[in-house]
C-alpha cells in the first residue's frame, strides 16, 4: 500500500478525478481517497515511478504534496 498527499481537492468530483486518474494507470489499483486530509493510498503492483503519478495527478488539476 502506498500513500500520498494529493492537494487542491475539494469535493467527490475531485476525489473520483484523482481516483480515475491512478486507477487508469497500469498496475494502480483499490485508489482510497480521504477527501479531508487529501490522502490518497494505493496499491501498486508494478512500482509505477512516483515521477509518473505527480504527472498524472497534475494534468488533472491537482498538486501531489
Ligand atoms: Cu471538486
Amino acid at each position: 500500500m502506498k500513500k500520498i498527499v494529493v492537494k487542491g481537492m475539494t469535493c467527490g468530483h475531485c476525489a473520483g478525478a484523482v481516483t480515475k486518474t491512478l486507477e487508469t494507470t497500469e498496475g494502480i489499483k483499490n485508489v482510497k481517497v480521504n477527501l479531508a486530509t487529501g490522502e490518497v493510498t494505493y496499491e501498486d503492483a508494478v512500482g509505477v515511478d512516483a515521477g509518473v503519478i505527480k504527472d498524472k495527478i497534475k494534468k488533472a488539476g491537482y498538486d501531489v504534496a
